[in-house]
């Protein structure tokens, strides 16, 4: 079967960094930025290691998750007060915000935003058994709304019935190419497909055409499924909302931490990272100074 996504440049790779999430805290790893100067300052040390794109999650004072607009205001001024990184706002949110809620974020004016292809089920947990909503009409809605406000949407998929429904989404004609697909692998939470490697090199076969993918490996899996997702031509997904450690046993000790050693390794592999700038171009997003 002919490979039909978006291949990057040989010699380019785009890095996200996760940072916040909507399930890890500081019990988990005392790393985890919650407030807004620890995510400002965690963003521009990863900015500084070579993340072009932040994925950012708001917490309230009492760290609950929040789509509070005025709270993603705060994180993007402090960001931007640092650096010019690509703001992508997660319009996942977490399970105690209703889908309205979910796109307050919107109008912070990120440069992108999460939009999640599907509705799942949380396995364990607290949440165990409850719905994580994300209706076909959910997601022409988070679409149109996120056209309201020039966001580009970032697909994120659980599993291959999601692609299927990036297909069904992309003939609506609602998005401009190039379009960004986030492949997730290992959330056994929310019921994503394993980290196998074979269902990683599936995914790839039935990626639609004008699709830049980046590999999201949870646990271990955010180097190794992401070191193979640099040499199969894309872009890879790193941080704490995905993966706590940075080896067996051991937390990692920062963000930028799990961005450095994803740089390293595409340096090893002849990738250099992105900058910010460089990113925007290739995704068709506006120039930011
Ligand atoms: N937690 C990731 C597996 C979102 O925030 O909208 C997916 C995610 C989705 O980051
Ligand atoms: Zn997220």
């Amino acid at each position: 079967m002919a490979i039909k996504y978006l291949k990057m440049p040989e010699n380019k790779v785009v890095i996200t960094v996760a940072q916040t999430g909507a399930l890890v805290s500081k019990k988990l790893n005392p790393s985890v930025p919650e407030q807004p100067d620890e995510i400002a300052q965690s963003s521009y040390d990863c900015f500084n290691e070579g993340a072009a794109i932040v994925h950012i999650h708001a917490r309230d004072k009492n760290n609950v998750n929040s789509g509070d607009p005025a709270i993603f205001n705060e994180i993007h001024d402090k960001i931007r007060q640092k650096c010019n990184v690509i703001l992508q706002d997660s319009t996942g949110g977490g399970a105690n915000l209703t889908v309205e809620q979910r796109t307050g974020c919107l109008e912070a004016h990120p440069e992108m935003a999460s939009l999640n292809m599907g509705t799942l089920v949380r396995t364990f947990g607290e949440a165990a058994g409850t719905v994580w909503m994300n209706t076909r009409a959910d997601i022409e809605g988070f679409v149109k709304r996120m056209n309201q406000f020039g966001v580009k949407p970032e697909m994120e998929v659980y599993n291959l019935a999601m692609l299927e429904e990036v297909e069904i989404l992309l003939k609506k004609g609602l998005m401009k190419p190039p379009f960004n697909v986030n492949l997730i692998l290992g959330m056994a939470y929310q019921g994503a497909l394993s980290t196998d490697h074979n269902l990683f090199n599936t995914y790839l076969q039935y990626l639609p055409e004008n699709c830049y993918f980046n590999t999201l490996g949870v646990g271990k899996a955010q180097t190794t499924l992401g070191t193979l997702g640099m040499i199969m031509g894309g872009n890879v997904r790193v941080g704490l909302e995905d993966n706590v450690y940075y080896k067996r046993g051991e937390l990692a000790t920062s963000n930028a931490q799990l961005v450095a050693r994803i740089v390293k390794i595409a340096r090893e592999l002849g990738k250099e990272p992105c900058t910010p700038a460089e990113a925007r171009e290739l995704f068709g997003l506006k120039p930011v100074k």
